[in-house]
């Protein structure tokens, strides 16, 4: 793919291409652990990719391998050196949790996106790619590790009560309560695994899929997102969901009618036959 940098970022590199967005942490050198400033970059790279009309999959994955060791890294979570008393230290001295933002955009935006692991998946970068549509990882050096008890602070949100929907309780518990290691072939055994790729193909195997994804119907796959996330995001999920089947209305006769009937001040006549079972 022909990848052309859609904007320029210090933490992440951002690209699009036929369709395809790529965002990937670009600080191999912490295994690309996010400062609040990374979040922001995110926040701000998630929220063009969703505005975009071209664009239809979305592919998060890291930049490496690191300059330092040579080892490959998807995201380690909450950078623990921007971490203060009360919580990550931002470059305006407060402390904030942005990555859960970054999470809510990649839920409910109505795009694919797919976390694409070449390396560590670990902590609040585990949780990114459990909060992804799909995880397609390195066969060689994938490896999704949950650390978030050994530091405090721990994501008690989508990546771990939406995490034991996906793998089950008893190994979501196992993942947090003990912190092991898993390669891509254990988490592809226990359902957090799309596909397990040979290293110098899971780039290319990521933009084949979406391709792949791309050929679809867009509204069918907004709408089957959406469907899917719905029970088990509340009335939060219901109202993203509700949000299309308006959108959808407006395009009907009836729409136009109901409008067109207040601007010129009469009464809508949708027709007498129109109940349609
Ligand atoms: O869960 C949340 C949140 C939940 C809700 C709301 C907000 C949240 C915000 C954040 C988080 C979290 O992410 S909590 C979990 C934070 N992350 C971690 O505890 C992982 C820490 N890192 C590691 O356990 C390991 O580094 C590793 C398993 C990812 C890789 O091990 P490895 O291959 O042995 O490399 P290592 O030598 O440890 O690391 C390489 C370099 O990267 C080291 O720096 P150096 O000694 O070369 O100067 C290391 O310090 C640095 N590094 C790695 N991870 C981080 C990091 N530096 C800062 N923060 C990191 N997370």
């Amino acid at each position: 793919p022909n990848w052309q940098t859609a904007m320029e970022f210090e933490d992440i590199t951002y690209k699009k291409c036929n369709g395809v967005a790529r965002i990937a942490f670009n600080r191999p050198d912490v295994r690309n652990a996010f400062r609040p400033k990374t979040t922001s970059e995110l926040y701000k790279a998630f929220y063009d990719a969703q505005e975009d009309t071209s664009i239809g999959v979305v592919l998060l994955s890291g930049e490496g391998p690191s300059s330092k060791d040579g080892k490959w890294a998807f995201c380690s979570g909450g950078d623990q050196k921007a971490r203060g008393h009360k919580g990550y230290v931002g470059e305006d001295g407060y402390h904030r949790l942005n990555i859960l933002e970054v999470q809510r955009l990649i839920r409910f935006m109505p795009k694919v996106v797919i976390a694409v692991v070449p390396g560590w998946a670990v902590g609040g970068g585990h949780s990114l790619h459990v909060v992804c549509d799909m995880t397609l990882a390195s066969k060689e050096h994938a490896i999704f590790k949950q650390t978030d008890a050994d530091v405090t602070s721990f994501d008690g949100g989508y990546g771990s009560a939406y995490l034991a929907k996906m793998v089950g309780q008893k190994k979501a518990r196992e993942i947090f309560f003990l912190g092991r290691n898993y390669s891509a072939q254990e988490a592809f055994d226990m359902g957090m695994v799309n596909a397990v790729i040979p290293h110098d193909e899971l780039e290319d195997t990521a933009y084949q899929w979406a391709q792949e994804i791309l050929a679809k119907s867009p509204t069918s796959i907004k709408m089957l997102k959406f469907a899917m996330n719905l029970t088990d995001d509340g009335m939060v999920g219901q109202q993203v969901f509700a949000g299309e089947a308006t959108r959808l209305a407006y395009m009907t006769d009836e729409a136009i009618e109901g409008r067109n009937a207040f601007l010129e001040k009469r009464k809508p006549d949708f027709g007498k036959d129109k109940w349609i079972p």
